[in-house]
């Protein structure tokens, strides 16, 4: 895989590389990436990247010379390479597009910064827009990391553990299990007892119905978009039957029965 980033800031995206996950995977040749400062594609003393927008307004939009020649280099450093604008304006990237993205040799993404970059490029270099999210940032910079971070541990042979990006596409409707490590007792509270246990089988469904759980609760709404398991289905009817035991415990008669009993 191939990153060449679009910034005005090069020295943020180099720090994120020479980090991590991502610091190991440059130095395994699972990616190769370099920054563009499209400042040195800027004319004149000042290097001026942005100017006022035409038709008034307030802010500052991004110049399209430099960020035409500047996609002219990265389009020859990366000739395979989709090129993707991080945009509040783009599809919310997920972790389905994560998987699509990881399968293309090269991205270039171009980082705006202002109110954003004059429209011209957009329609001759644009192929695709992201956003990471409905809240506004400062720049694409953020969304392109995040964008590389998520994308980079899906490659082969980035993650130690070969089937632990796998694992998580399988369960990304699931949120996970909750995790624990030593001591025992911290501070008053306990590990559950099951995890202690040795018993392989139990803790695995220990381990699945409590994702299922904190799914239900924190995130409902991904029990909504596709089918539930046998298990899955065999520990919701038992939660529910035990809630119905509950209200019964208390008077009452169901769901559907006035608060407090009648
Ligand atoms: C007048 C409206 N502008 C400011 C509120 C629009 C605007 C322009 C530029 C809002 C944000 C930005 C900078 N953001 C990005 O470049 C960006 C972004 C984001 O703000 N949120 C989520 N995903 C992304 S991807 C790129």
């Amino acid at each position: 895989m191939q990153y060449v980033v679009l910034t005005l800031f090069p020295e943020l995206i180099q720090a994120f590389w020479d980090n991590g996950i991502l610091r190991r995977a440059i130095a395994g040749g699972a990616i190769a990436a370099e920054a563009i400062a499209v400042r040195d594609y800027a004319e004149g003393r000042h290097r001026v990247t942005d100017d006022r927008p035409y038709g008034g307004g307030c802010g500052m939009v991004m110049k399209p010379e430099p960020l035409a020649k500047a996609l002219r280099v990265a389009r020859r450093k990366a000739p395979e390479a989709i090129t993707v604008l991080l945009s509040p304006q783009g599809p919310a990237f997920d972790q389905a597009m994560a998987e699509q993205l990881a399968r293309r040799p090269g991205l270039i993404l171009v980082c705006g910064r202002y109110e954003g970059i004059d429209e011209r490029i957009s329609d001759q270099f644009i192929e695709m827009e992201l956003s990471i999210g409905d809240f506004v940032l400062t720049g694409g910079e953020v969304a392109a990391m995040a964008v590389m971070d998520a994308v980079t541990r899906l490659l082969p042979g980035v993650l130690g553990n070969e089937d632990s990006a796998e694992q998580d596409s399988f369960r990304h409707q699931r949120l996970d299990h909750a995790h624990y490590t030593r001591p025992p007792l911290f501070e008053g509270q306990a590990v559950p007892e099951v995890l202690l246990s040795g018993h392989h089988d139990r803790i695995a469904r220990w381990r699945q119905s409590d994702a299922l759980w904190r799914t239900l609760v924190k995130r409902p709404d991904l029990l909504y978009q596709g089918p539930l398991s046998d298990e899955e289905m065999a520990l919701l009817g038992a939660w529910y039957r035990e809630i119905e035991r509950i209200i019964r415990a208390q008077g009452g008669g169901g769901p559907d029965s006035p608060p407090g009993g009648g």
